[in-house]
């Protein structure tokens, strides 16, 4: 039997890096609702993040995105975070967002689209080297809406390249991590739609480049701790985007749809040695916020992971061991799911009391007025969002 107590060093180690945009404003393609207390600037979604890390204490770094939370000087803005509590993570390019980009960025027909594609990215680095950022997350929306259009095959080849000249520009610890998604923007073909496109591409490119897996981006009923086995298996797992989803990729609170399937996978994060101390897998989430409020939005995230977490660091992995070892198929299955059950809310109330937290974030964040202060503060201005 794994009890709570036994477990308490180890949640210990989580940390659950959040996006800056989680704090802008985002919607559908048929509307983005303004809310009261917005940031109107990096520095107060940094500020809002660093709310996120002190009253649950698993949010240490804000992972910023290219040129949505550009600066003049980024040393000065990673100063501001270290004051808040918080450091700056990874640094998301995109390249989905300028007009040259509508038929693709690095796998674009046209040499000149795929030079600016690769020169934003050295940008990106430019701006972790500033920064401290370890990693540089790309995501492409590269792909065609009707067969014929593009060249599939010519532009795995036009990635390769634009690949090859970015990861030669990493240095030190620094790390590519390429993320897939099965479609979104492009309907028929993605150049990026899987793990076993971003693998290929990581393992040509070297030890420095892995895969990002984001919950929300594969087809309905993937085995997704599937993926997050056989990615650890081969050392190419580099990152998480966290959130849920019901339809594709709706970008909700991780653990709102399915926290069985967070559970899942992370019983096999901890299994493949991709938690903890010695781990470099970068849990992240990716979400957004479009009619909730964002920081409480945010806090249950974290909240959610750390439950899960928590409930899959308790599996009695000797028991499911000797289990199926007999080939006892409903034993094994009912010790998987023991653990899934076990309510572990009272203990993580009395585990972050221990630590100087509130037992209760979300009912604390309400009571602390830090909601109702930047309502008031912040009017005015233009509120952030995907701009
Ligand atoms: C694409 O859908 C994605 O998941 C990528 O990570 C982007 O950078 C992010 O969403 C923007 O929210
Ligand atoms: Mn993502």
């Amino acid at each position: 039997m794994t009890t709570f107590d036994t477990i308490t060093d180890r949640l210990d180690q989580l940390a659950i890096e959040v996006p800056s945009w989680a704090y802008g404003n985002s919607g559908t393609r048929f509307k983005v609702f303004g809310t009261p207390g917005t940031p109107r600037s990096i520095e107060e979604k940094i500020a809002d993040a660093a709310a996120v890390h002190r009253f649950t204490g698993l949010a240490p770094t804000v992972a910023l995105h290219i040129p949505w939370d550009v600066v003049d000087d980024f040393g000065a803005l990673r100063r501001y975070a270290e004051d808040l509590g918080v450091g700056l993570g990874t640094i998301n390019s995109n390249t989905f967002q300028d007009d040259a980009y509508k038929l693709g960025s690095l796998t674009h027909a046209d040499p000149k689209v795929r030079a600016m594609a690769v020169q934003h990215n050295l940008d990106c680095i430019d701006v972790m080297d500033a920064t401290g950022s370890r990693d540089l997350k790309i995501w492409l929306a590269d792909g065609s809406n009707y067969p014929g259009q593009a060249d599939m095959r010519a532009r795995q080849e036009w990635l390769a390249e634009g690949l090859a000249q970015i990861y030669a520009q990493l240095s030190g610890d620094q790390r590519l991590v390429l993320e897939y998604k099965f479609f979104e923007p492009a309907f028929y073909h993605t150049d990026v739609p899987d793990w076993g496109t971003s693998l290929v591409h990581c393992l040509e490119l070297g030890e420095r480049a892995t895969v990002c897996l984001d919950t929300g981006h594969h087809a309905p009923g993937t085995n997704i701790e599937f993926i997050v086995a056989q990615l650890l298996r081969l050392g190419k797992l580099g990152s998480f985007d966290f959130n849920s989803r019901f339809y594709a990729d709706d970008d909700l609170i991780v653990g709102a749809a399915d926290p069985f399937q967070l559970y899942r996978i992370l019983v096999e994060v901890v299994r493949g040695g991709g938690y903890g101390d010695g781990s470099e897998v970068a849990l992240m989430l990716d979400q957004c916020h479009n009619i909730e409020k964002k920081i409480p939005g945010q806090i249950r995230s974290v909240l959610n992971v750390q439950e899960m977490l928590a409930r899959a660091l308790l599996l009695d992995t000797a028991a499911l061991d000797a289990a199926r070892t007999e080939g006892d198929v409903l034993g094994a299955n009912q010790i998987f799911m023991d653990a899934f059950y076990t309510d572990v809310r009272r203990d993580l109330a009395g585990y972050r009391e221990d630590r100087g937290l509130p037992a209760d974030p979300m009912a604390a964040f309400a009571a602390s007025g830090y909601q109702e202060q930047i309502e008031a503060d912040r009017v005015g201005g233009a509120q952030a969002g995907w701009n």
